[in-house]
């Protein structure tokens, strides 16, 4: 039988490399530090930003938000006082469940650049795709709520290894649920050995400051190299 190894994944996520380099030069020029947010939809990623951006107090912050339709959270972010722009993957990319470097790449002459030493680019809610497409990013962060089960690293790998910090949110909840948070803990660097972890409860606000202090560190390590 004749074989034929087609490659379309490759060359898709090729391609989207080259593009997430041009994002990345347009983000050292305007000396903007990018952090991607990702997450299961409903782990708090847009609940932590709205804490986190109360206490970034120093570091001049913006928000791509990413979603399949609507400004839900581009709303509620946008009456912390800080830009954001809305980046809809549906209808105009067909719903995608990601943001992939084009996206963001259409989104950036929205994005006063010059004027922010942070941008947080919250991530369509997925585990599996957000983890494929890099987007120009310096770092990448993920929310695990305790309400998704022991189990994610194992069943997304991908995402959980790709990130620098890795968000365990919820805390307040353990009471009331049937989660081991230690045997999350060991799954979490069964696959990502040595990640940086953090407890959280984006509803109370515990633990949140360790979050903002990662994302100022970050948005000072890019600053001092630009
Ligand atoms: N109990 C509890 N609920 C939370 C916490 N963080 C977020 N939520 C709730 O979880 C739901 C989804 O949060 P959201 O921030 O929109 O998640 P996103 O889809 O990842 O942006 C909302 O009802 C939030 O109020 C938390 O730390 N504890
Ligand atoms: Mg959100």
């Amino acid at each position: 039988m004749h074989r034929t190894k087609v490659r379309i994944v490759e060359d898709a996520l090729d391609a989207n490399n080259t593009i997430a380099h041009a994002n990345r030069d347009d983000f050292d020029r305007a000396g903007v530090a990018v952090v991607n947010l990702m997450s299961a939809p409903g782990a708090g990623k847009t609940t932590l930003l709205e804490r986190t951006l109360a206490q970034l107090q120093g570091t001049r912050v913006g928000v791509l938000e990413g979603d399949v339709q609507g400004s839900y959270d581009s709303d509620r972010l946008a009456a912390m006082h800080v830009p954001v722009t809305q980046l809809n993957t549906d209808p105009g990319f067909g719903g995608e469940c990601h943001l992939d470097a084009n996206m963001v790449r259409t989104a950036l002459p929205a994005l006063p650049l010059d004027e922010l030493d942070l941008l947080v680019i919250e991530n369509v809610g997925n585990l599996v795709c957000p983890a494929e497409f890099r987007v120009g990013e310096d770092a990448r962060a993920m929310v695990c709520s305790v309400t998704e089960g022991e189990d994610k690293p194992l069943k997304y790998p991908l995402m959980f290894r790709t990130c620098d910090v890795v968000v365990i949110n919820k805390l307040d909840l353990l009471p009331h649920i049937d989660f081991d948070l230690d045997k999350l803990l060991y799954n979490i660097a069964a696959v990502n050995p040595g990640v940086q972890t953090m407890l959280a409860s984006a509803r109370n606000g515990g633990g949140v400051s360790q979050f903002s202090d990662w994302l100022a560190s970050v948005a000072g390590r890019v600053g001092a190299l630009a």
